[in-house]
């Protein structure tokens, strides 16, 4: 029998807040369930799940580096980090496995520093707007992308 594939979920800065504040922006589940919706996709997609928050930009590369080489997907929310971080770019444009930038809002629709993403060039596919659902869809392109292998 062969060990089920293994999805990383990677969010940052202040997505632990989730829930708490803003829910008009971001909407009312928290980060535990977030976590349920991604394990939940990951189920049924017969895929293991790695979920992690951190508000560190240096987690994030640290988390990138430590995975890139065990998964077969990695969804990322790097929240404020996206609209700054050169460090998280050159980390993902490493990963060879799947790999899709998700971001709870419409970040198209908000102030227009969020409008750009120094990730979006690196990764396969963005998802923007759908709230948590996002997850479950990037999960989701994951398991296909991953089964052409
Ligand atoms: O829409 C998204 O998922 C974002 O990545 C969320 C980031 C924001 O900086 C990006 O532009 C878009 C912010 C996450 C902060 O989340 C909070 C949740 C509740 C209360 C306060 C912040």
């Amino acid at each position: 029998m062969t060990t089920p594939s293994l999805v990383a979920v990677l969010n940052g800065p202040n997505l632990n807040l989730l829930g708490e504040r803003q829910p008009e922006v971001y909407g009312h589940e928290t980060l535990d369930d977030l976590r349920d919706v991604c394990r939940r996709a990951t189920d049924r997609a017969g895929l293991l799940l790695d979920f992690r928050q951190t508000n560190h930009e240096g987690g994030l590369v640290d988390a990138i580096h430590e995975l890139r080489h065990t998964i077969s997907g990695l969804v990322i929310n790097a929240a404020a980090y996206t609209h700054t971080s050169v460090a998280i770019r050159d980390a993902l444009a490493v990963v060879t496995a799947p790999t899709i930038e998700v971001h709870l809002s419409n970040v198209h629709r908000r102030e227009p520093f969020r409008g750009h993403s120094y990730l979006s060039a690196v990764v396969d596919g963005v998802i923007v707007g759908c709230g948590t659902q996002g997850y479950e869809l990037a999960i989701a392109r994951i398991a296909r992308l991953a089964a052409r292998g």
